[in-house]
């Protein structure tokens, strides 16, 4: 994949700038660049803050990504692979679809992360048109994150307070079933104030686990964080558990890390500044479980 010519790995990343509260591309180019991937943005919308701010400033930027794709075709640009996040309309969508098409022609990954909500709602700029446009463009996905609300929302099913192995592995298989072959669901609840991620690689035939407990707080862009680590490490050739699991500790840590400093309010996101320098160690611990289809 390296070579003289392309010495690190390049990646298409197409998600929304927010200026202030951290996410979206202030979160993936510093974890990828980290990891020693070269982004290359394309904004979907330029925003002074994340939308947990009230009063925000909004530019969308849909034209510029089309004139994004046809200046890079014209320049004959190659990459390693394409990662999508945050879409503002369904036209957006189509638009990465495109990107898809032209650049991941000789099967270079597709990470799909279906950002639309979290805690059992979808966020209030979108609407079910756009759940309708993420759930055609999944289907050319190799890779897609979407977590526990988003994965309910693409299969059109209700939420459960603590949604058992099986029904998440249902979830897991039927989601593979519209395209991507890794298919990885965050932030399922689980009990005793724990937390899972899981993931099936249909290719292997595997199902993965990793819980965990969860402080009481909520950060914003910490489905970024962990979708950005997630690719690093799999361009770095890392193994899909392991790739999972660096993404886990590295926002467990980044949200422990917030979380101690009292006074930051939860909206400005992880200090993830502070925890870059983690991506550079090799992991130290595993506890990732390989779980039988029963
Ligand atoms: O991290 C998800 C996200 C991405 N982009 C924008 C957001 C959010 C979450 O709130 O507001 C603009």
């Amino acid at each position: 994949m390296v070579s003289p010519e392309y010495p690190v790995p390049r990646v298409i990343a197409i998600h929304d700038l927010s200026g202030f509260g951290r996410g979206s591309l202030t979160t993936v180019i510093p974890v990828l660049s980290s990891m020693s991937v070269q982004v290359c943005p394309v904004p979907t919308a330029i925003l002074s803050t994340h939308t947990e701010f009230s009063g925000f400033s909004f530019l969308d930027t849909t034209d510029s990504m089309n004139a994004f794709r046809a200046h890079w075709k014209s320049l004959g640009l190659r990459f390693h692979a394409v990662y999508s996040g945050f879409l503002g309309s369904p036209g957006q969508a189509r638009i990465v679809q495109k990107f898809i098409d032209q650049f991941a022609r000789d099967g270079q990954p597709v990470l799909v992360d279906p950002v639309m909500g979290d805690n059992g709602k979808l966020y209030d700029s979108l609407g079910l048109e756009m759940v309708e446009a993420m759930r055609r463009l999944i289907a050319s996905a190799r890779i897609i994150t979407p977590n526990y609300t988003e994965a309910c929302l693409l299969l059109a099913e209700k939420q459960e307070k603590e949604p058992d192995k099986q029904k998440i592995i249902h979830q897991l298989k039927t989601l593979s079933g519209l395209g991507p072959e890794l298919v990885i669901i965050t932030s399922v609840p689980e009990k005793r104030r724990c937390r899972a991620i899981y993931a099936y690689d249909r290719p292997a035939g595997r199902f993965w686990k990793i819980s965990s407990e969860f402080l009481p707080v909520d950060y914003p862009g910490t489905g970024d964080a962990f979708a950005s680590v997630l690719l690093g490490s799999l361009l770095d050739g890392d193994c899909l558990p392991i790739a999972l699991e660096r993404a886990e500790q590295f926002v467990a840590l980044a949200i422990r890390q917030t979380f101690g400093y009292r006074e930051l309010p939860s909206r400005e996101g992880i200090v993830q500044e502070k925890m870059l320098r983690l991506l550079h160690q090799p992991l130290e611990t595993s506890r990732y479980c390989l779980l039988e289809e029963l």
